[in-house]
């Protein structure tokens, strides 16, 4: 297996892709380092007193957990300095957040959901971060910093990733020239190079969504779920496993290690008519890998990384995975009256 740490893997690549950019490589590796601190506060829980929630409430309205905040300062306080970045977003902050004047800018724009599947920090089960990293547009650079730097479709990323803090801490990574793994040696503090060429199997019969909201789902999905519980007495001819972590993050490390479909479609409520998770700091990165490693993502009718965005926060419905499977269910949406 190839011992290769995350710099050196930047590094070759750097000398294969000029899109690489010495900048762009700093960036990743002060994420990744970000996310060793982070890591270290998360396996600590009741130890170091981050556990629990703050008073506060984030732009979503979500009650804010101690570590989603931690998590957000630590990203802020290691990328701010570094010469990169233009600017930074989270789901934890109302609007960007601007490089402060005492460092030098950069044309790069980094968004993040600093402690995704915050829901599941109590209760000891694996979270993660997720980022997305975009170029501000050339025609944008003189001017002062603004949300519509942020306004560019998914497909526009030039780095997206995850860290997901669960029994081993692992960083998810394209730069789009395929997907690949590190894992953290919590020995030496190395991020090594433990799974390259990651792909996702184009068929499966297993399928990850919260069946408690059925009720509220759309045509198109309800008549996927019924044929996959129909197992091998209905039209799919196999009968299907489910799985459900309420970490998004953990539920895509599982799609991408063994195939899948993840599912959170918007459904007919009020609330969630366009979805729950955030198109600029989940869908997008997480889409952006699913097509990486030979998969597809689409909000139902519409390929995710062709969405073009309309705000920091807004929401979309996800449906991504398996190549096949998701394709059957786009169909589905597309062969369905329009909303
Ligand atoms: P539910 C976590 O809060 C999250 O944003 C995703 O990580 C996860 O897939 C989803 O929400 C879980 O939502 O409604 O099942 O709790």
């Amino acid at each position: 297996m190839s011992l290769l740490t995350l710099p050196q893997y930047l590094v070759e690549q750097g000398r294969r892709h000029a899109d690489i950019t010495p900048d762009l490589r700093l960036l990743i590796e002060t994420v990744a380092s970000a996310c060793t601190s982070i890591s270290h506060k998360v396996s600590k829980g009741a130890l170091a007193d981050v556990l629990g929630s703050l008073e506060t409430e984030n732009v979503q309205g979500e009650v804010q957990k101690k570590l989603d905040v931690m998590a957000n300062d630590i990203l802020l306080a290691a990328n701010e300095w570094g010469g990169a970045l233009r600017a930074m977003a989270s789901e934890e902050m109302d609007t960007f957040h601007a490089i402060p004047a005492a460092y030098p800018q950069g044309d790069y724009l980094l968004l993040f959901d600093p402690l995704d599947g915050s829901s599941n920090i109590d209760v000891n089960v694996s979270i993660g971060t997720i980022f997305s990293v975009l170029k501000t547009p050339e025609s944008h650079r003189n001017n002062p910093v603004s949300e519509a730097d942020f306004m560019q479709p998914g497909a526009l990323q030039v780095a997206a990733g995850y860290v997901i803090y669960g029994p081993q801490t692992t960083l998810v990574l394209t730069l789009g020239q395929g997907v690949v793994a590190f894992t953290l040696d919590k020995d030496t503090g190395a991020w090594v190079l433990t799974r390259e060429g990651i792909t996702i199997p184009e068929d499966t019969a297993e399928f990850s969504i919260n069946m408690s909201n059925m009720r509220h789902w759309e045509a198109p999905v309800r008549r996927y779920i019924d044929e996959c519980l129909a197992g091998t007495t209905g039209s799919l001819g196999k009968n299907y496993n489910m799985r459900w972590i309420a970490s998004m993050v953990a539920d895509v490390h599982r799609i991408l290690t063994r195939g899948g479909i993840f599912m959170y479609p918007r459904d007919q409520r009020e609330s969630s008519r366009q979805g729950k998770l955030r198109l600029m700091y989940e869908a997008n990165p997480m889409s952006f890998l699913i097509e990486q490693a030979g998969g597809m993502a689409v909000d139902g009718e519409r390929r995710i990384l062709d969405i073009e965005p309309t705000g920091l926060h807004q929401r979309v419905g996800v449906i991504l995975g398996s190549k096949n499977e998701v394709q059957r269910v786009h169909g589905y949406h597309l062969d369905s009256p329009k909303r």
